[in-house]
């Protein structure tokens, strides 16, 4: 599992400590793209005002067996993102026996709800099967590079004209810029980057590709790394369409320049995304604490939405009943923007208020299935 190194976010105002107003329910709003009519103060409804679509990783044992949980993904989001059901480990979990049903049966309720699906992930490094783990040390580099390609084909195949974003290759890089040592990297060097657009281009030409990370909301060594490999992608002619900003971010630390480091992305001709964001902290949380919270979302948010190619924005689970966070940074959680009961916390309050007072927000483009 990657333990991450907290993120530098911290030092964040304090000012914009919402109160949490009632949720007043009234008539259905507006329809957004894709048809469907929503509460006008829900997120998604709020989001497409302004061209923006707002998103959630999806735990899909709660989709099937928990109604609330259910009904704010359909309410709230207009985007899902599969936590954990179309990573390879879950799709091929023994060679040549895919195992497509959770991820199909999350893909069905996204086309029920006219939300868009965002593909995670193609190639990484994290969650692979078993079967693969044992066999590649021993495997030859063509062999190997034959496996990804049909991995790759295959998947994307499957899902073809039904995925909006593509995480292709996701945290290929190390904090301090340098290619992570991944059984991609050590066999098959670093062109595996470029093959991976390639052949997800081939299989479904219309699907945005994006390369994902963490750490890379700031500049730095991470960050400029990523730049150079994108522009260095576009220089090959390889297909890609964006870079997602993961987001997982920590109150005590800061957060410097995400709207200046989204903007030299997309000023490069990318679409960018927020793709996970969520905001971790110390438990018990405090006042001062949750203020933080609070303010981060509003700064993630806000970041995206100053930015006209800023197309998603995603957190990654809504709820801190079942956050990936306690299980990995002992002693810190309340990072999602519900809490365990499944209520709205402020964090929520915040992203409602920012997207109700943003219709001045940039024209964005990308909203439809496809290539712009
Ligand atoms: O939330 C996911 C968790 O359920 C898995 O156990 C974990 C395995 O590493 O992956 C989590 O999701 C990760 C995502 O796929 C990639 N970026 C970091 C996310 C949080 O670890």
């Amino acid at each position: 599992m990657a333990i991450h190194r907290p993120l530098l976010i911290g030092a964040l105002g304090l000012c914009a400590v919402l109160a949490a107003p009632a949720a007043a329910m009234a008539a259905p709003g507006p329809s957004e793209a894709g048809g469907a009519s929503h509460h006008s103060d829900s997120l998604r409804s709020l989001a497409a005002n302004i061209g923006l679509r707002i998103g959630t990783a999806v735990n899909t044992d709660q989709l099937a067996s928990n109604e609330a949980y259910r009904d704010i993904t359909a309410a709230e989001f207009s985007t899902v993102t599969a936590e954990n059901v179309m990573k390879w480990q879950l799709v091929e979990p023994t060679q040549g026996n895919y195992d497509w049903s959770a991820a199909d049966r999350l893909v069905a309720f996204a086309e029920a709800n006219h939300q868009l699906v965002r593909g995670h992930t193609l190639v990484w490094h994290n969650q692979l099967p078993d079967w693969l783990n044992a066999a590649a040390a021993q495997m030859s580099p063509d062999q190997l590079r034959a496996i990804l390609h049909k991995h790759i084909t295959d998947e994307v195949t499957h899902f073809k004209g039904k995925i909006w974003q593509w995480d292709v290759v996701n945290e290929a890089f190390n904090d301090d810029g340098t290619l992570r040592n991944s059984i991609w990297l050590q066999k098959l060097g670093p062109g595996y980057i470029a093959d991976a657009f390639r052949w997800a281009h081939e299989a479904d030409p219309k699907a945005k590709l994006f390369y994902n990370d963490y750490n890379i909301e700031f500049t730095g060594p991470k960050s400029n790394a990523v730049y150079s490999l994108v522009k260095d992608l576009q220089a090959q002619g390889v297909p890609i369409d964006g870079v997602g900003f993961q987001t997982h971010l920590d109150t005590q630390y800061p957060l410097p320049d995400l709207q200046n480091n989204l903007q030299r992305f997309a000023d490069l001709g990318l679409e960018v995304a927020e793709t996970e964001v969520d905001v971790r902290t110390s438990l018990p949380v405090t006042p001062t604490a949750q203020s933080a919270q609070v303010a981060a979302y509003s700064q993630t948010l806000q970041a995206c939405m100053a930015v006209r190619q800023c197309i998603s924005y995603t957190v990654w689970g809504f709820s801190d009943a079942d956050s990936w966070v306690p299980g990995v940074f002992r002693g810190e959680g309340a990072a999602d923007i519900y809490d365990e009961n499944l209520q709205p916390k402020p964090q929520y309050f915040a992203l409602k208020q920012d997207l109700a007072l943003g219709k001045g927000a940039p024209h964005r483009t990308g909203q439809g299935v496809g290539r712009n």
